[in-house]
């Protein structure tokens, strides 16, 4: 079964579109044109099951969400380790910070399972699962869900399952 955050925060019910920025992609290889795509689907996932509306801004400073990809020690206080580990962290409503490990040989092209590298993790797999926590999603108990707590590399995982699904419905 789906959970929520301590105290279950949310956006503002009356706030139905959101907007994010993707702002730290110096770390990366992915061109920015494939990581706006690849956000963009996952973001979709979720508009899918709701009323909520997502929208990709150029400006940092505008956006309800900001998304960067960030190596070891990124003053958070909740520093990235390298090959898989901690693949990336999202805060909890209305923080907005979605963070990526910068060390992740990070996969944005969907075809994760015949990825050459064995550590290969794919993106938007990632994307829909911290999304979940960005939005108020904290873990889940059903396997088959998003905001299950598992994930294996050269897994591809990006469909809400009806778990997920009921988790958002029920906060928005
Ligand atoms: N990052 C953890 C996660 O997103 C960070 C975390 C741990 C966390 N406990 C939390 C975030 C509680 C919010 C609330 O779960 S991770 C998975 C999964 C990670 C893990 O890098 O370990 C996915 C990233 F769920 F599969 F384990 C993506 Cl899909
Ligand atoms: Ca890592
Ligand atoms: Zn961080
Ligand atoms: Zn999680």
């Amino acid at each position: 079964l789906f959970t929520y955050f301590p105290g279950s925060p949310a956006w503002p019910r009356s706030k139905k579109s959101l907007t994010y920025a993707i702002t730290q992609t110096s770390l990366t290889s992915i061109d920015r044109a494939t990581l706006s795509q690849v956000f963009a689907r996952a973001f979709a996932r979720w508009s899918a099951a709701t009323t909520l509306n997502f929208t990709e801004t150029a400006s940092a400073k505008d956006a309800d969400i900001t998304i960067g990809f960030y190596a070891g020690d990124h003053g958070d206080g909740e520093a990235f380790d390298g090959p898989l580990g901690t693949l990336a962290h999202a805060f909890s409503p209305t923080n907005g910070r979605f963070h990526l490990d910068a060390a992740e040989a990070w996969v944005a092209t969907g075809d994760v399972s015949r990825a050459s590298s064995d550590v290969a993790v794919d993106l938007e797999s990632v994307a829909v699962h911290e999304i979940g926590h960005l939005l108020g999603l904290g873990h889940s108990a059903e396997p088959s869900a998003i905001m299950y707590p598992t994930i294996t590399s050269r897994t591809r995982k990006v469909d809400l399952a009806e778990d997920d699904v009921a988790g958002i419905q029920n906060l928005y």
